[in-house]
């Protein structure tokens, strides 16, 4: 047999269950052998010190994406796909929203235009679905779940997205009959509106009063309501950016009564407060943590810990949502400046969400390295279908991150690579950082410099989910 093209020597592979010290031989873009002293490769790199994992796989990202009504993001696919590989990543998962007056496909073939030839990392899509007619559900959602196109997500608020009950059972059917998996963000939609136009009235209109309008009864009810709903049609569905322990508990509750309820968090919800909101003197630096859910508060960060650690979250994403701060775009527009219900909600994140996970979970010892490569790759993997990726074994992709265990950063702006002007976690410090992202077998970061291309990466059609279907007894079985 040829040697191989690439042998990563002497690092420490770390996988979902596993650790040892191996080398990784790859050929073809593809992992051809793991063991003990391999053969040469035609380039060769030294892992020793390092920790050789799955390239990270972020599973909730949006790119290219017109805001939740209000303006354009700052990254599209070539900034937010550089900025993914900058953090050790080599799988992003976006979203292809579709308008009200849109169809299904029209939305895909639209995000394909603006991805084609503009992403430094493997991608797929998950589809949003704000217009569940018949046509939708009935026509173009099999048929793109057929061509790969696995799992769609709803929202319970948002003017130009949020579905009633009845179109969430519906949606919950129609996914149930073509094995898509749902992802639900769980916010009721009239709750925050009362909230919302209370706090207005009353003058509280600065950014702070963001987290105050949608507070952790608002995610749990809605929640509770998702996960009724999923029950009634007997669908699984995927509960994201879960913030706090209301939340979370609903899931638990969920999953100890057998039901197929999953959960993700994201990096935010450990790592940031409402707090933060506040910004300098409640003024709109606050803005620049403005997202949905919105962060809470340290015992809420110990909740979501605890809901890690006992598996209530299989995945760990970013919710990279990337807005800009300054200009007529920015977090502080003028608009937003009469009321937080005009600043975009989202913020970046797909640079930092390893490294503070890492920091925050694997040095602290809230959970092992092992842990931390399933949170950030394997799940993300096996949930969505995406059955080449996440792993370290002959016959998957070659996609890994060298990752320097020790080495110590201050996050920056400088180094996200990312399309907006600001990070929300300036100065704060992490321990663990990616020294390298190899993309099937290509590395396309190496010390913080970029060297994949930016048509480097490819669309992933994915398989139908493990965990999509019907589940066992459902009332209408
Ligand atoms: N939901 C998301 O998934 N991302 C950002 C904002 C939001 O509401
Ligand atoms: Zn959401
Ligand atoms: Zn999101």
């Amino acid at each position: 047999m040829d040697g191989f093209d690439l042998v990563i020597r002497g690092g420490t592979v770390v996988t979902a269950s596993d650790t040892a010290v191996a080398d990784v031989g790859v050929r073809g873009g593809v992992i051809a052998a793991v063991g003990l002293e391999l053969g040469r490769g035609r380039q060769e790199i030294d892992a020793a010190g390092l920790l050789v994992m799955p390239g990270g796989i972020d599973s909730h990202v949006h790119l290219a994406q017109p805001a939740f009504g209000g303006p354009a993001m700052a990254d599209g696919f070539e900034s937010g796909t550089r900025s993914a590989i900058a953090g050790g990543n080599t799988t992003v998962l976006p979203f292809a929203l579709q308008g009200r007056g849109e169809s299904l496909r029209q939305a895909v073939e639209d995000y394909h235009r603006q991805a084609d030839g503009q992403s430094y990392c493997d991608y797929g899509f998950h589809l949003i679905v704000a217009n569940p007619s018949a046509a939708t559900l009935g026509q173009d959602l099999p048929a793109l779940v057929a061509a790969g196109y696995t799992s769609l997500k709803i929202f319970m608020t948002y003017d130009d997205l949020v579905l009633n009950d009845r179109e969430i059972l519906e949606v919950f059917d129609a996914a149930g009959e073509c094995g898509a998996l749902v992802m639900v963000h769980c916010e009721g939609y009239d709750a925050i509106r009362f909230m919302t136009e209370k706090l207005e009235r009353s003058g509280r209109m600065a950014p702070y009063y963001h987290a105050v309008s949608r507070p952790q009864t608002v995610e749990r009810e809605a929640a509770h309501r998702a996960i009724s709903h999923a029950e009634l049609t007997g669908v699984p569905i995927m509960i994201v950016h879960v913030s706090g322990r209301e939340a979370m508990e609903q899931i638990r509750w969920a999953q100890s009564r057998g039901l197929k309820i999953m959960g993700e968090t994201c990096t935010q919800y450990i790592s940031l407060t409402a707090e933060d909101l506040k910004g300098l003197n409640m003024d709109e630096t606050g803005s620049k943590y403005v997202c949905s859910p919105p962060p809470r508060d340290r015992p809420s960060w110990d909740a979501i810990w605890n809901g890690i650690q006992t598996g209530v979250f299989q995945t760990f994403s970013s919710d990279h949502c990337p807005f800009y701060f300054e200009g007529e775009m920015g977090k502080k527009n003028p608009k937003a400046r009469t009321g937080f219900r005009w600043v975009p909600n989202g913020i970046p994140g797909v640079a930092v969400r390893m490294p503070i996970l890492w920091s925050e979970g694997v040095v602290k010892g809230r959970i092992t390295a092992n842990q931390f490569v399933a949170l950030t790759s394997t799940n993300h993997a096996r949930i969505y279908g995406l059955t080449n990726k996440g792993a370290l074994a002959p016959g998957y992709d070659a996609d890994i991150v060298l990752w320097d265990p020790a080495r110590k950063v201050t996050i920056t702006q400088a180094l996200m690579e990312h399309g907006a002007d600001y990070t929300p976690w300036e100065g704060f410090e992490v321990t663990g950082w990616p020294q390298a992202t190899i993309l099937r077998g290509e590395v396309v970061m190496e010390g913080g410099r970029i060297l994949g291309r930016k048509d480097g990466g490819r669309f992933l059609p994915r398989a139908v989910s493990p965990m999509a279907g019907r589940m066992a007894g459902a009332p209408l079985d």
